[in-house]
């Protein structure tokens, strides 16, 4: 299967990105051929400092190769390096309704959130979003349960676009984990887990140990003692026992009969253990790399330079199609 997926450089990738997400890339590199990106054009549409810009893009790269993203398995490059991925868009911005756009429940929340800066960036990034797919003819795309509605839409457009002008593109499909499609925030484990709610909802991928037992410790739980995975009627609980099944590989069956009786205090502090012992082995080799940032640059333009033939030639075929060649 050809597998394409990307994230923002915008901040600390946290562990609900990685078992969302990421996680999946790692495991999908072994068997498909995957494109992974730094999707930099998607970041200018929320408000940002342009003299951090190149710095968060590194920082990001570095966080993916440590988290396990192997460039001689996977295509990965910065989404700017390739022009094509913003002509495509402006193609395809000629077949979406903008109907569509405007009920999508990210740019709702997004124009919510940065009520002084809402630019049609934010409107149209799922375009943006289904050029990156579409560029590549990517069959799966492996992300969170916050982004299936954007890949919806990338197969209503590949569809609009096939039925006007012929056939291009295949229609992709979002590849969710069958848990941790969803980590919810530790201060508030009503919403999802995100860089934009602030630090204490999550934990980096790269956290130190101080941090780890600090967050765990403090996350919010409802009251009662029995650990019990429910996620309506004990949404924090049920969030640390996923977390918890998620790095110990254990089902959260078993983990309930482990913790049954042995209270909140006990739980958390054994997976705040389990945490710093999962999370180290990234932590070092991220270390490692940020003393190597040419190397890292170098894997970046590689990658460019891989990408770049797949996404002219589809270019190629859509301008011809569309009458533009
Ligand atoms: N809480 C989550 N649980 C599971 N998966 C998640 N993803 C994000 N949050 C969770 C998945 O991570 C990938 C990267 O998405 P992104 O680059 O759009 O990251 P993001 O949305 O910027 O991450 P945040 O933390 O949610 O940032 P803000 O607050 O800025 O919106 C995607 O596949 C996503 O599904």
């Amino acid at each position: 299967m050809k597998i394409l997926s990307g994230i923002q450089p915008t901040g600390s990738i946290h562990i609900g990105n990685y078992l969302g997400a990421i996680k999946q890339w790692v495991e999908l590199q072994e068997k498909n051929e995957c494109i992974f990106f730094i999707a930099d054009l998607h970041s200018l549409t929320i408000p940002y400092k342009p003299e951090e810009l190149a710095k968060n893009i590194i920082e990001a790269a570095i966080a993916h190769l440590a988290a396990g993203i192997d460039p001689q398995k996977s295509i990965f490059f910065v989404q700017s390096d390739i022009k094509e991925h913003t002509e495509l868009c402006w193609l395809l911005n000629t077949v979406c309704p903008v109907g569509e756009l405007q009920r999508m429940t990210q740019y709702k929340e997004k124009t919510k959130q940065f009520k002084k800066n809402i630019n049609a960036g934010l409107l149209v990034y799922p375009v943006l979003q289904a050029a990156d797919i579409l560029l590549y003819k990517a069959e799966g795309v492996p992300v969170g349960k916050d982004q299936v509605q954007h890949i919806e839409l990338a197969r209503t457009i590949a569809r609009k676009f096939n039925q006007r002008f012929g056939k291009v593109f295949p229609e992709p499909k979002a590849l969710l984990p069958k848990i941790g499609a969803k980590i919810m925030a530790l201060d508030n484990p009503k919403q999802k887990m995100s860089k934009s709610l602030g630090p204490q909802s999550y934990i980096s991928l790269f956290e130190d140990s101080k941090e780890i037992k600090k967050k765990i410790m403090s996350a919010v739980t409802d009251t009662g003692k029995v650990i019990k995975y429910n996620p309506n009627r004990k949404p924090g609980i049920s969030n640390l026992l996923t977390i918890y099944s998620l790095f110990s590989e254990k089902p959260i069956k078993e983990l309930e009969k482990k913790f049954k009786d042995k209270g909140y205090a006990y739980f958390k502090k054994s997976l705040t253990q389990l945490l710093i012992d999962s999370l180290e082995p990234f932590r070092k080799k991220r270390k490692e790399l940020l003393s190597r940032e040419v190397f890292v640059k170098e894997t970046l333009k590689v990658g460019a330079k891989r990408a770049q033939p797949i996404a002219e030639s589809t270019i190629h075929e859509t301008r011809a199609k569309m009458g533009l060649a």
